[in-house]
């Protein structure tokens, strides 16, 4: 959803970064929260990426998302200009595999937070996630669109889980999984 005052704006220090980063728009379009995703870097566009901030917090955006590899500085600039949450995704962009990112993003000194997920894609669908339970604390829509989800994850679970067993009985429905521990749902 694009929107000119999104309430979630996703950024990204380099358009390499979209096919992680696309994973957290997608979970923000499932939760159908309105947001934008930009390219702009800290370092190579770094006076248009302050500016961007202090407009998208002006026009009321909640949260911020910044996905960004390497020297991974994109949160850190986003959280010394808004006081709105900013939520770090340490990109695997260079021979560091994202260690570089993991902690030039997390590694912020006291007084200006940043929250840091995961290296990837798990980091992106989760910075989205963590945006939308700091939302959901007021909009209880939205929470009750986050219990449904969590709810799917676990019946997901279950059954894989079901599955598993099925197939280690190999279709008797008398013999115990075999293996060192009984799994038990
Ligand atoms: C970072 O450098 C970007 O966030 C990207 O992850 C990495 C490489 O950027 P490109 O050289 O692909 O533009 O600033």
């Amino acid at each position: 959803m694009v929107d000119n005052s999104p309430t979630v704006v996703i950024f990204m220090g380099s358009d390499s970064d979209w096919p992680v980063m696309g994973k957290a728009s997608q979970v923000l379009d499932e939760f159908r929260v309105v947001h934008l995703a930009i390219v702009s870097s800290a370092h190579r566009s770094h006076d248009r990426t302050v500016r961007m901030a202090r407009t998208f917090t002006r026009r009321g955006t909640r949260v911020f998302i910044a996905g960004a590899g390497a020297a991974a500085h994109l949160a850190g600039a986003l959280a010394a200009v808004t006081p709105r949450p900013v939520i770090g995704v340490p990109l695997a962009a260079s021979p560091l595999a994202g260690m570089d990112s993991l902690l030039s993003t997390a590694q912020m000194p006291g007084g200006v937070p940043v929250a840091c997920t995961a290296i990837g894609e798990a980091g992106a669908k989760n910075a989205a996630l963590l945006a939308v339970q700091i939302l959901a604390l007021s909009d209880r829509r939205l929470e009750a669109r986050l219990l449904a989800y969590r709810d799917a994850l676990e019946k997901d679970v279950v059954r894989k889980d079901a599955a598993l067993q099925r197939q280690r009985r190999g279709g008797s429905s008398r013999r115990a999984p075999e293996g060192r521990g009984k799994l038990v749902r």
